[in-house]
């Protein structure tokens, strides 16, 4: 196999195992936003991708898919269950997401992270050329920028965080604080979806390590007693705008919108959560502002029908267990209170779909709703949006997403707070056209300036003026 100059590092390969047997055959493309937004750049490098291929207790050789070198990391099912449902999603994602779930802090968790952590950093270490850059992805990887300079001082390492960093008092719970850290600064550049996260950050390395930081620099001593200049700085992450865009405008699946709206009875409004079945989208909050509007007769499911797509997701973790329960609780009692023969309050559906139907179902939305309590970007707000080329249509987006950050012209809500939300709600259903344009172009604008191509650029351009390892004073 050779060498690589460009070698992103990921939990997941940027494909599915479809068939017994070896060889690109048994692979397909997995329909992930971090595989859209790469590929052009892996095209452009000589790249290859480091990724466990989603099938536990199997080695698989490297191989070529669509141009790019695909390096499998193996895993075991209990490594799965230890590293990935355990340190990664029972402990980091609830604690990084404010703990709106309790963190879980198991010592044979941390062990397994660690060892796995090992394992990612010597695959990349071992398939990228003298002086390549390395581009890390996300939370479950924290610890492989560090691991990976220290095997590879020649490397140009970037790393980037998909979800919220927290504030320092919720972060100090960590009983593996430092390591974190210090795995992390590992890295040249540390990429945030927004400047909180980013300061929170930097907040935790000078209360932590005590390490100076001035601006987005933060100075890492070194061994030899010099310090490196590591860069933590916002890169809020996009999507493939003009392919939104293109879908959106094909006559099947405008013809597959009006057919949703058809087949739901055509009610005057349709509202719309899309959203991976985890606790901190707030889709509890959305249902319960939805169904008193409904008990209070403010909305009539004659008129209005709020479609639900909650496609599944961690369905091994205990606490999504549970939420699944929860949701399909409230939906039920919802929909048994108020459905009539013929109308339904909320059409919800535990299942995914292939991308064009999510964007027929955007074209058939009247009003979006994002309600998460925290949430690194959410790229359905901004797939929404790159949707609408007709300039119509209501964004609800919670203050808690990144994305509000960029899109002002959304109806701001705080989902914790109901009655807030209830009267964007009933904002958004009476919005009157004209005002809806005016939004709707002005946070078009945004997606159509920061798309996913422009992220990635921005990110590997500050890697590239990124002043390489061990040459500071
Ligand atoms: C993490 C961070 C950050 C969902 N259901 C279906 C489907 N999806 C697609 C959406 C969207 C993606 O999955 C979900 O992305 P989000 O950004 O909304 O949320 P997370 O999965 O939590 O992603 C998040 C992101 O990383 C990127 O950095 O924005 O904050 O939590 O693209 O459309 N796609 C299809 N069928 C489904 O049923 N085809």
């Amino acid at each position: 196999m050779t060498l690589a100059d460009l070698v992103v590092v990921a939990n997941r390969l940027p494909v599915d195992h479809v068939a017994d047997g070896e060889g690109p055959d048994a692979w397909r493309r997995s329909p992930g936003g971090l595989v859209t937004a790469l590929e052009p750049v892996m095209r452009r490098a000589d790249g290859a991708w480091v990724g466990w291929p989603g099938v536990p207790d199997t080695e698989f050789e490297p191989f070529e898919f669509e141009g790019t070198a695909l390096v499998p990391v193996s895993l075991s099912s209990e490594e799965v269950e230890l590293y990935y449902e355990g340190f990664s999603n029972d402990t980091i994602w609830p604690l990084y997401h404010d703990v709106i779930a309790a963190p879980r802090y198991r010592r044979v968790w941390w062990d397994a992270y660690v060892r796995v952590n090992r394992r990612f950093a010597n695959a990349a270490a071992a398939v990228a050329a003298e002086g390549a850059t390395v581009w890390v992805q996300d939370y479950q990887l924290q610890l492989v920028p560090r691991m990976l300079r220290e095997a590879r001082p020649d490397l140009t390492i970037g790393y980037f965080h998909h979800i919220p960093f927290p504030a320092y008092g919720l972060f100090s719970q960590l009983p593996w604080r430092r390591q974190v850290l210090e795995g992390l600064l590992g890295a040249d550049v540390i990429g945030f979806q927004r400047v909180a996260d980013a300061s929170n950050f930097a907040r935790a390395v000078r209360r932590q390590l005590r390490y100076e930081t001035k601006a987005s620099g933060i100075r890492v001593p070194q061994d030899d007693g010099s310090t490196r200049l590591a860069l933590a700085k916002a890169f809020p992450i996009s999507i493939d705008t003009a392919s939104y865009s293109e879908l959106a405008a094909r006559p099947d699946i405008r013809a597959r919108a009006a057919e949703i709206r058809q087949s739901l009875g055509n009610p005057k409004r349709i509202l719309l959560g899309v959203d991976r079945l985890d606790y901190t989208k707030g889709i509890q909050h959305r249902l319960k502002a939805y169904g008193e509007l409904i008990a209070d007769g403010h909305l009539n499911v004659e008129d209005v029908t709020l479609v639900q797509v909650a496609s599944p997701s961690r369905e091994r973790v205990e606490a999504y267990v549970q939420l699944r329960d929860e949701i399909e609780l409230m939906v039920s009692r919802i929909n048994g209170d108020f459905d009539t023969m013929g109308h339904t309050a909320i059409r919800y559906l535990h299942q995914a779909y292939p991308r064009e139907e999510m964007v027929a179902l955007f074209l058939a939305a009247d009003v979006m709703l994002v309600t998460a309590l925290r949430d690194g970007m959410n790229l359905v707000a901004k797939e929404y949006v790159a949707s609408r080329n007709d300039n119509r249509g209501v964004l609800l987006l919670s203050e808690f997403a990144g994305a509000a950050d960029e899109l002002g012209s959304s109806l701001r809500i705080n989902p914790h707070d109901i009655e807030g939300l209830k009267d964007a709600i009933m904002r958004a259903v009476t919005m009157p056209p004209g005002e809806q344009g005016r939004r709707m172009r002005a946070m078009r604008r945004k997606v159509v300036e920061n798309d996913v191509d422009a992220w990635s650029r921005s990110f590997l351009s500050a890697l590239a003026t990124a002043r390489p390892s061990g040459d500071e004073e």
